[in-house]
């Protein structure tokens, strides 16, 4: 039987992209379920269709055999532990990889506050707070540097999961309109053309769009 991942709403959903991305960049053949997350529960970790195969009532989760990964970050590892590699191979790369992975997948709060992931959506932020200002600043620079790697757009060269962890990043950015510097749009420029984002971003269009009531995901800077 195939790995099933299941996922929150694709348009919203940044932790359930992440997995997703990493997946296909392995090659990993799996299937995928959308949970909507607009429903009693969301924001207590108490959906109950969520609980049925989490206990810990979160997406992304992935399914293998009789075991559930439940974590973006642990999905990612195994698709990369079990398929194309999507670490470099030298130790202190590797560590690099990590170090900004990590740093993406536990911080970053005001960015993930106050820009939240709407892919179909485009609109300008305004009257954005410091904190938020000091998380898109230190963005930008860590974007720009995927310029002192010669061999690929990637953020170290060619691909690896910090680029998965990034892509939602790169879609908030659009979202909202914010301004970066040449470099740093580059790199966001090479994430969202890629074939794994594009294949994501096509369901997301090809669904009816149905808002969001549990938050005011929508509504920001209308
Ligand atoms: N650290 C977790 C975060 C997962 C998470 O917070 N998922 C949210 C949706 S994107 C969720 O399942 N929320 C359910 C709820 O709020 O009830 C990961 O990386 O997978």
């Amino acid at each position: 039987m195939k790995p099933v991942l299941y996922v929150g709403n694709i348009n919203y959903s940044s932790w359930s992209l992440r997995p997703f991305i990493a997946l296909r960049w392995a090659g990993i053949d799996f299937d995928m379920v959308e949970v909507n997350l607009d429903q009693p529960g969301y924001g207590e970790y108490a959906i109950a269709e969520i609980l049925a195969f989490n206990p810990a009532g979160k997406v992304p989760a992935l399914r293998v055999g009789e075991i559930v990964i439940a974590d973006s970050l642990a999905i990612a590892e195994w698709a990369s532990e079990t398929g194309r590699s999507l670490y470099p191979q030298d130790p202190l790369e590797r560590a690099m990889v990590r170090s900004v992975v990590a740093e993406m997948h536990s911080g970053f709060a005001a960015v993930r506050r106050d820009l939240s992931m709407n892919i179909r959506r485009r609109c300008r932020a305004f009257g954005l707070p410091a904190d938020t200002l000091r998380d898109i600043a230190r963005l930008d620079a860590l974007f720009a540097g995927h310029r002192q790697h010669r061999d690929g757009p990637f953020l170290f060269g060619q691909r690896t999961l910090a680029d998965a962890f990034f892509t939602p990043v790169a879609t908030r950015f659009r979202t909202y309109g914010i301004a970066l510097s040449a470099d740093a749009q580059a790199y966001c420029d090479t994430l969202l053309a890629d074939a794994a984002f594009l294949e994501w971003e096509q369901k997301v269009l090809a669904q009816p769009h149905a808002g969001f009531s549990r938050a005011p995901i929508d509504q920001l800077y209308a």
